[in-house]
């Protein structure tokens, strides 16, 4: 199914979905570039700057990030995991397209090495720092069924479902 443009819903935090651990990538398949694309084109159209297999309700350990100006550098990051993070950490502005409206400052490491596949499957190491350091970090939480509000308190997290719920609920 080449070329044919696909958009994919994305679950809306506080959808229990969102807190499902996603598996390993074992097959990397058409399928697999068929999922990418898809999220490629998802994040696009929501005009992110990364997306997560588990926001589109797809719970493998894959993530699409393009964190260019130009939004002509995409990123396939498959199974990632941490080699190193910085002890400096520093608070962002963080916004998430689970999500919407909602920014909030959450602090991170301010650079992490990741270890990952592409989507062949060939092994590769990122190193990052800036929006694509947080951006990994944010995505890998996905990953992990952690959604960025979640780190903040439990007086603001209470807002902000109530809120999300209420616009659901229309
Ligand atoms: O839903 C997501 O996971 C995508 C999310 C990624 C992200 C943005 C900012 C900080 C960390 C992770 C977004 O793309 S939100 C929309 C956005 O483009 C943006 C929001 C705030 C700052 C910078 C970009
Ligand atoms: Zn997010």
């Amino acid at each position: 199914r080449p070329n044919i443009m696909a958009l994919l819903p994305i679950l809306r935090y506080p959808d229990p979905k969102l807190h499902i651990v996603a598996a390993e990538v074992r097959t990397f398949d058409a399928a697999l570039q068929q999922q990418i694309d898809d999220m490629f084109d998802t994040m696009y159209d929501a005009k992110g700057i990364g997306l997560a297999a588990t926001q589109v309700d797809h719970h493998q350990r894959l993530i699409v990030i393009d964190v260019s100006e130009s939004r002509d550098q995409p990123l396939v990051v498959i199974n990632p995991r941490i080699t190193w993070s910085s002890a400096e950490r520093v608070k962002g502005e963080e916004g998430c397209l689970s999500v919407p409206g909602i920014y909030d400052g959450v602090e991170r490491a301010v650079a992490v090495k990741v270890a990952a596949q592409d989507a062949k499957g060939q092994p590769f190491e990122i190193e990052a720092d800036g929006l694509l350091a947080v951006c990994l970090q944010h995505e890998m939480d996905h990953l992990m069924g952690k959604v960025f509000v979640e780190y903040l308190s439990p007086f603001k997290l209470g807002r902000i479902k109530s809120k999300l719920l209420k616009q659901q609920r229309v």
